[in-house]
């Protein structure tokens, strides 16, 4: 009896540190191909963007989530004095932005009343 009680427990035993190791970190496998284990969320804090850079493939989106308790705009471009015309979240202290991405390149965004201490980020999008 005893080998066949072992042999019914490891399957399980075995699954479960599995599960328990996939539950560690949430990355999605959605930006395929790109270094990073970006999960497709940037963090909008008091005074950055965490990850301040990030690697996705096009036809990924990307969600700016704000978290600061100062409000902050995800706005494409290089600065106040370059705005680009792809996204611009206007000013908020809540919620969620998101923007897709259709085409390769590097995207550099700024918050605007954040932009002279250095909240900045950028998106480097992958071709297909
Ligand atoms: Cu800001």
């Amino acid at each position: 009896m005893r080998p066949v009680t072992l042999t019914w427990i490891f399957p399980f035993a075995f699954a479960g540190v599995l599960l328990a190791a996939g539950c560690g970190e949430d990355a999605s496998p959605t930006n395929g191909g790109t270094p990073a284990v970006f999960n497709g969320v940037v963090r909008v804090v008091d005074n950055q963007f965490i990850p301040a850079s990030a690697a996705i493939a096009a036809g990924d989106s990307v969600t700016w989530r704000f978290e600061g308790s100062a409000s902050h705009t995800v706005t494409e471009g290089t600065g106040p004095t370059d705005p680009g015309p792809l996204f611009d979240s206007g000013l908020r202290n809540s919620g969620t932005f998101g923007y897709r991405f259709t085409s390769a390149g590097t995207f550099q965004y700024y918050c605007n009343p954040h932009f002279a201490q250095g909240m900045r980020g950028t998106i480097t999008v992958a071709g297909p």
